[in-house]
């Protein structure tokens, strides 16, 4: 390692997938860019981390199939040297119960709030925990002193904790990229399991999350199922303190919006709309997923379509679905549902010279789709509850005239960040239609100022200061969790340091006033 990049402190990423997938093709490995949020999101901090920032990273994660042996010494040396990445190894088996089993038919459902999808299976669970032991011994095989350790999403829940017990010093965070249900929700899991998850979460010193729900129904959890004590969002687990907090995820805004004014887009785009006929052009894209509301979208479209027969031939609605999960039966059945769908409204409101939807079922380059974002005078994006939804914030960069109508829906986490979207219920079908009608209708006036509004948000917050407000926050949590609490001469726990301070009390945190009280008219 080069002298510059070594006295840099080291952040390890550890999440399931690395940020590239492997395949083999006689014999020969092929590497090719992996998708999804965590992914776009992380990568682009990274991209933007050399060479005057303060640290380096390796990325610990699982290359996406099975690698025969005799492959993985040149697996190592590519992955290293191409991707500061470090692999880890897992069987199809593994795999097939781990990711397809537990992760995705148990957490990602029960996160999202589709109970009814929810498997419990102690098979399962069984290998999430022994998959979790092996992220845990890829990570020991390269952790030095001085290295802060990141762990992403649902898949490592278990990762911090049996960390903490090998390294009780280092620097270790974790960030969730789904929601974290509400308490009655958690608690359908069987209870030995939400206990470990909560306490490996807790091996961290710093929980993030994209919301304040997601972080106060953790921090809830937590009290109502291990009974630690809590002061705000700040966890007493055992002697020392975990904080939890929320950070909404930006995305590399320059990077799209400097495609979008590049000459391959703009051309891309006169062809885009010749093609279409010079329609309005309504704009979906997504993961193939159930709670991304692809069916309730196309059934508010439909809807849109009948109460506004003026609109027909005037508009077409670009639909692209992106393969996910392949093998996991809600998957298999969603896109059957939503193939139906889309021939259903074809058939019935289409003629020869016009199609309704224009539907893509596959992975596009960035081009292609900085294209349609560019293009798209209306984005629908409508999840039935979404972590972030990162859709929407980069469909907002590329629109760089400030032009078009974002409708977003109220269950995703950037909801909270894109107020001047047009935000509906996606349950309703009604809703969608009006805000269809409203979007093609709102003077390009309105929809730069909204836009905006948006737009500056997003510039203000991207993708780098949040993950950098992150690392900064865990590092003071983690040097904090050593000193924070100290004995007074009763040999009770009180918090000596920051503005507000607390004292423990008869088996409770009480809290004093602050030190320097501010007068009312500072
Ligand atoms: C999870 C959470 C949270 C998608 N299709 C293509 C493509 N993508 C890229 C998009 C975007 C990302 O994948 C999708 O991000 P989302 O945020 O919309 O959704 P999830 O994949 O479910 O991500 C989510 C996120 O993690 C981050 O924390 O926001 O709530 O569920 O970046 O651009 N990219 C290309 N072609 C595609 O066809 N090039």
């Amino acid at each position: 390692m080069r002298g510059q990049e070594a006295s840099k402190q080291r952040v390890i990423i550890v999440s399931n997938r690395l940020p590239f997938t492997v395949s083999v093709n006689d014999g020969a490995l092929d590497f090719a860019q992996s998708g999804g949020g965590l992914v776009s999101g992380l990568t682009a901090w990274l991209a933007n981390l050399t060479p005057g920032s303060a640290y380096s990273y390796t990325w610990v994660g699982w290359p996406g199939i099975s690698i025969p042996d005799e492959l993985r010494g040149e697996l190592e040396s590519v992955a290293g040297q191409r991707f500061n990445a470090h692999p880890v190894y897992l069987s199809d088996q593994e795999m097939e119960s781990f990711y397809q089993g537990f992760c995705n038919r148990t957490i990602w459902p029960l996160f999202h709030y589709f109970q009814a999808y929810v498997a419990y299976d102690e098979a399962s669970w069984t290998v999430y925990k022994r998959v979790n032991e092996q992220f845990c011994e890829a990570v020991m095989e390269i952790v030095r002193p001085g290295d802060i350790i990141w762990v992403h999403d649902y898949h490592l829940m278990l990762l911090p904790g049996l960390l903490r017990e090998r390294l009780p010093d280092i620097p270790i965070g974790f960030f969730l990229h789904i929601p974290f249900p509400s308490y009655e929700l958690f608690r359908m899991m069987p209870r030995a399991w939400g206990e470990q998850i909560l306490n490996g979460l807790l091996g961290a010193d710093m929980v993030g999350f994209h919301a304040r729900d997601y972080t106060d129904h953790f921090v809830n959890s937590v009290g109502r199922i291990l009974e630690y004590k809590r002061v705000g969002r700040e966890i007493i687990a055992g002697d020392r303190m975990v904080r939890a907090g929320t950070y909404p995820m930006g995305i590399d805004y320059e990077k799209y919006a400097k495609s979008a004014r590049s000459e391959e887009v703009q051309q891309a785009k006169s062809e885009l709309k010749r093609t279409l006929l010079d329609a309005k052009v309504i704009l979906s894209i997504d993961r193939l997923d159930y709670t991304k509301g692809i069916v309730n979208r196309l059934l508010g479209y439909e809807l849109f379509l009948q109460q506004n027969p003026e609109w027909r031939e005037k508009v077409v609605l670009a639909l692209v679905v992106t393969p996910s999960r392949v093998g996991v039966q809600h998957y298999s059945e969603t896109k059957y549902q939503i193939e139906a769908l889309v021939g259903q409204i074809n058939g019935e409101f289409g003629n020869i010279g016009w199609v309704p939807i224009r539907y893509q079922y596959a992975f596009i380059p960035l081009v292609p789709l900085v294209t349609l974002y560019n293009t798209g005078d209306i984005a629908l994006v409508t999840p039935l509850r979404d972590g972030m939804n990162l859709i929407s914030k980069e469909y907002l960069a590329c629109r760089t005239d400030s032009k078009g109508v974002l409708i977003l829906s109220i269950f995703a986490g950037a909801a909270t960040e894109l107020t001047e979207a047009v935000q509906v219920n996606p349950n309703s079908k009604e809703e969608i239609a009006e805000a269809l009608r409203a979007a093609l209708e709102m003077p390009v006036a309105e929809q730069i100022r909204r836009n905006k509004a948006m737009q500056n948000r997003l510039i203000e917050y991207d993708v780098s200061p949040w993950a950098q407000r992150f690392i900064k926050d865990l590092l003071r949590a983690s040097r904090l969790k050593h000193d924070w609490l100290a004995t007074d001469d009763a040999g009770r726990r009180i918090r000596p340091t920051s503005r507000q301070r607390f004292i423990y009390r008869n088996g409770e945190f009480v809290q004093l006033p602050e030190r320097h009280p501010k007068s009312e008219d500072e």
